[in-house]
């Protein structure tokens, strides 16, 4: 099976590729190493009309679909995986209310969204208590009136100090499990939140992770996203395209392990020759570029059967277990091409192994996509 990209779709990943290394790349270490979050970067993906790219147009979206989409995920990750997830992120916080809002909330809040102006997009779903079992969440939501109040902690939150409208899953009927979980489109100018803990992370250390608490957060009833109870289905759903997203991540940053080790192994000479001579790093690079093809076409199998509205759960699982751990086993040997200096803070290897790990934790870990695709294959 072999992609075709169509010529819309060409046009869009050149962008994105430009963008990345003319933009993000020379930045990409400093956001890393200080932790800041690239405010320029984020005004010029509005301005390159990339924030909503698989969303309607009618609603100010791109219209590109998903394989789009992950074409310019990876791009960005080639370069910078903490731009990379921002927008992974923005966009997981759209598809609640792209697939299951009604006219009025699309109408209010996706042009918002495409444009920029709700900051970068917030998907709240994890707590403290609840990560793997998502369904174990304590935050509530009671209906009083013509609002919900929210009560709880959200934590892990990606953008969380950034963006001012999130969706946010809550319980809104204790004792029937996933069942009683309901998702609300909570904005901070109506409905404010407080902003807990910032994290600091290993990895990805240029998107904000914060706690996010709720106290007695009046959120108006007509922000209840499709109706009670679907708050589960509607965020596994979600997660179904967001783990698109974290594959396209991990593809990217494969993609600089082999950029990076390349390069290297020709320039850097022991023994009076290339280290690239050598078989030991032959080998290394060969298994580089071998699992860089398989990860490429899971992901763009993924995104195809997303954009053509088949079942993908499975897919989206395959793609992103696999990347992750092609990522995170490739950084590791990137570094060893790189010797002593791939060791050394600053380099951009370290920061891709960093980087690599989270793609094997967030949006579901490893272990949880072994779960999905075991079920499935056992149906
Ligand atoms: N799309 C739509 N609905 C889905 C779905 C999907 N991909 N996967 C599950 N559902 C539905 C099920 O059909 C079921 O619906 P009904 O209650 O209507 O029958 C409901 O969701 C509950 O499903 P299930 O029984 O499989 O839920 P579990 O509690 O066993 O949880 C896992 C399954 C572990 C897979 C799920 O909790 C999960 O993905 N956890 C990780 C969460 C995560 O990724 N967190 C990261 C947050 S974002 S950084």
């Amino acid at each position: 099976m072999g992609f075709e990209l169509t010529e819309e779709q060409v046009l869009i990943q050149k962008m994105a590729q430009d963008f990345a290394l003319a933009e993000v790349e020379p930045i990409a270490s400093e956001t890393d190493l200080k932790g800041i979050f690239p405010e320029a970067s984020w005004k010029r993906l509005a301005e390159l009309e990339l924030l909503s790219i698989p969303y309607p147009t009618e609603y100010g979206g791109g219209g590109a679909g998903y394989l789009s989409y992950a074409l310019v995920i990876e791009a960005l990750a080639r370069s910078c995986a903490s731009t990379a997830v921002i927008l992974a992120c923005h966009s997981l916080a759209q598809y609640p209310i792209v697939a299951y809002g009604t006219p009025e909330q699309k109408a209010k809040y996706l042009p918002l969204f495409a444009a920029g102006k709700t900051g970068p997009g917030i998907f709240a779903l994890t707590e403290p208590g609840s990560g793997t079992d998502a369904g174990g969440m304590q935050t509530t939501a009671v209906l009083d009136g013509d609002h919900y109040v929210l009560n709880g902690n959200k934590c892990f939150i990606t953008n969380g100090d950034m963006g001012t409208v999130g969706v946010v899953m809550a319980k809104t009927e204790q004792g029937i499990g996933t069942k009683g979980i309901s998702a609300f489109i909570v904005d901070k100018n109506v409905s404010p939140w407080e902003v807990g803990k910032h994290e600091d992370k290993m990895g990805v250390r240029g998107s904000h992770t914060t706690d996010m608490i709720f106290k007695n957060c009046r959120v108006p009833k007509e922000n209840l996203i499709w109706k009670h109870g679907k708050g589960f289905n509607i965020a596994m759903e979600a997660l179904d395209g967001g783990r698109i997203g974290v594959a396209a991540q991990a593809l990217g940053i494969l993609q600089a392990c082999l950029d990076e080790s390349v390069a290297y192994a020709k320039e850097r000479k022991q023994f009076g020759r290339p280290i690239a001579d050598n078989q030991a790093i032959q080998w290394m690079i060969a298994d580089m570029a071998k699992d860089l093809i398989a990860a490429r076409l899971l992901v763009y199998n993924a995104a195809s059967l997303k954009d053509d509205g088949k079942p993908c759960s499975m897919e989206a699982s395959a793609a992103k277990v696999f990347c992750a751990e092609a990522a995170m086993r490739h950084s590791i040997k990137a570094i060893q091409i790189h010797g002593g200096y791939g060791y050394m803070r600053g380099m951009k290897v370290e920061r891709l192994m960093r980087d690599a790990k989270i793609t094997e934790i967030y949006e579901g870990s490893s272990e949880v996509q072994r779960m999905v695709l075991s079920r499935l294959a056992l149906q």
